[in-house]
């Protein structure tokens, strides 16, 4: 991949932008609803039952139309069949990146390196398919002959988000029989508290690991091992404890879980893609093969949107252009992702992870240096809780903070008034922070002159409302799709590599030379700065 000629910030369509920014940075939300009544209903996208109203973003037609022709001119579409034909997009680790095809229908066919990978992956649902009913259904069980019913799946950024964040997310489909839990912290309270009223003869380990070297898994995996063999007694109790999806099966197999217990996935899943691989098979577990299916249904309803739909009215590209929007040209710093579900609780902290760790990079495909911003801070929390708390901010703070609202037309727990009170709140905030109030509308309410400032909310806060019928598994597929390739709409613009993460890398490598320094009993000889050397001696002298 060359440079892209002109760079980025030469581009026609990004001056133009630059020059509109000029135009539109001071008019007010209220003047564009105002001056064009039909503006609600028009700017406004639909695919596979998920609505998208971008009406209360500081755009006009003409927005959309200069940054759709940014997108054509850094050559999206090209970029996104490259993506679904198996091209080795991620060039810094020499991989294919088809997350997409985890969820492609069999009968599809999607080359890499000549080879059709669909069919593997369909072999990899089917015993893990078959796996989860022995479990669930009671046919497999533990080394002592009791029934598995808690599930512990040992794994840390990819190999835990997407799992617990799906658990949580489609726990009204879960078998409510059966225990989950997550470990992902090396911090021993964290797989201590998971384990502690568990019993070993009924709980069941899945070590999730693609490289099965990561230095936290292993760790817990390890604690795991010693804590059912404290309890069975019997090495041979591993093999109806554990289990592993990795596709790493030589380290599988020294740990000492048999490749039969192993589930794989391949080089060109990354780890934040992979919740639909075998490192979902927690969520199986949870909620079934068929449910599975459902969501793997949704996620490549919004694929193939994805990949067919025109720019202009395609929902993850409308997504990702309008954060490139604000990120780069209004200069906001973060977007805030606030979905009223109770059951997306892990929702924002899953994207952070999709988010950032794929396009928080500073150099271009071919290693030039970027002259703009690239990934923006993506957080949240879910409403309406955020409201008591930093919602303030947004309101009334200094700052521009783009913010995502996701509803849901249904319950799936109705229950009195709450679901109409949980959405009338959705719809209160987008229009206050759109519209604001006035120092004349505060005043008008009696509030006196001293107080008005305060009171006064200036409003042309931009925010999407995306809108589904019910949290079901295949709307759970529809918005993390949305999501991922809102990602790749945005790294494609910066001509970045969206899907390495040598950040992650360098902080693995980095605790192992400093642990033998702590827990060593000689006094090391320590060679890094002041500070650090400083701090380990310190650390040293308090543990005793
Ligand atoms: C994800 C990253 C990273 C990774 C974890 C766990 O895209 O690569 O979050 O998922 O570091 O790695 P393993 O699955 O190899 O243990």
């Amino acid at each position: 991949m060359t440079t892209q000629t002109p760079p980025l910030t030469a581009r026609p369509a990004w001056r133009a932008l630059e020059d509109h920014y000029q135009a539109i940075r001071d008019v007010h939300l209220r003047t564009l609803f105002a001056e064009d009544p039909g503006r609600g209903e028009r700017l406004t996208a639909e695919a596979a039952g998920v609505f998208l109203d971008y009406s209360k973003n500081r755009v006009t037609d003409e927005t959309i139309r200069l940054l759709v022709s940014l997108a054509e001119e850094c050559g999206l579409r090209q970029r996104i069949d490259a993506m679904f034909s198996g091209e080795k997009i991620n060039l810094t680790e020499r991989r294919a990146v088809l997350h997409v095809a985890l969820r492609a229908p069999k009968g599809q066919s999607i080359l890499v390196d000549g080879e059709d990978v669909v069919p593997a992956v369909h072999d990899v649902l089917a015993r893990m398919s078959a796996f989860c009913e022995s479990v669930r259904g009671g046919a497999r069980r533990g080394y002592t002959g009791r029934r598995i019913r808690n599930v512990v799946n040992v794994g840390i950024g990819g190999s835990d988000l997407g799992p617990v964040m799906a658990y949580e997310a489609l726990k009204h489909y879960s078998d409510r029989s059966m225990t989950f839990r997550f470990v992902s912290n090396v911090d021993g309270t964290d797989f201590v508290e998971a384990t502690r009223d568990l019993d070993p003869a009924e709980t069941l380990f899945i070590i999730s690991s693609k490289t099965f070297t990561t230095l936290e898994t292993m760790t817990n995996a390890r604690s795991a091992r010693e804590w059912t063999l404290r309890a069975l007694g019997d090495e041979r109790a591993i093999a109806k404890h554990f289990i592993a999806v990795s596709t790493n099966a030589k380290e599988v197999t020294a740990f000492g879980i048999d490749t039969a217990n192993m589930f794989g996935f391949w080089d060109w899943v990354g780890g934040r893609y992979s919740m639909d691989s075998a490192i979902g098979v927690s969520t199986l577990l949870a909620i079934g093969p068929e449910q599975f299916q459902r969501m793997l249904a949704g996620f490549h309803a919004v694929d193939e949107h994805f990949r067919t739909a025109p720019l202009a009215r395609n929902l993850p590209v409308l997504l990702g252009l309008l954060a490139i929007w604000y990120n780069n040209f209004f200069g906001a710093q973060t977007i805030a992702v606030l979905p009223y579900d109770q059951y997306l609780k892990r929702f924002p902290a899953y994207l952070q992870q999709l988010t950032m760790e794929s396009n928080g990079k500073h150099v271009t495909l071919d290693g030039t240096p970027v002259d703009y911003q690239t990934g923006p801070i993506y957080w949240g929390e879910p409403g309406t809780n955020g409201q008591h708390s930093f919602y303030q901010l947004i309101h009334q703070g200094t700052r521009l903070i783009p913010c995502d609202f996701i509803g849901f037309a249904r319950s799936l727990n109705p229950l009195g008034s709450h679901h109409d009170l949980l959405v009338a709140s959705l719809l209160a905030q987008t229009e206050a922070l759109a519209f604001g109030k006035t120092a004349e509308e505060v005043k008008a309410e009696g509030t006196p002159d001293w107080l008005a400032p305060h009171r006064t909310f200036e409003g042309n806060r931009p925010t999407n409302t995306i809108l589904a019928e019910q949290l079901t598994p295949e709307t759970l597929g529809k918005l993390v799709a949305l999501y991922e390739h809102s990602v790749f709409t945005q790294g494609a613009i910066w001509q970045i590599d969206s899907f390495d993460q040598w950040g992650v890398e360098l902080g693995k490598e980095l605790a192992g030379r400093i642990i033998p320094e702590l827990t060593g009993t000689a006094e090391p000889s320590l060679a890094h700065d002041s500070s650090t050397n400083a701090l380990i001696r310190r650390y040293r002298a308090m543990r005793g």
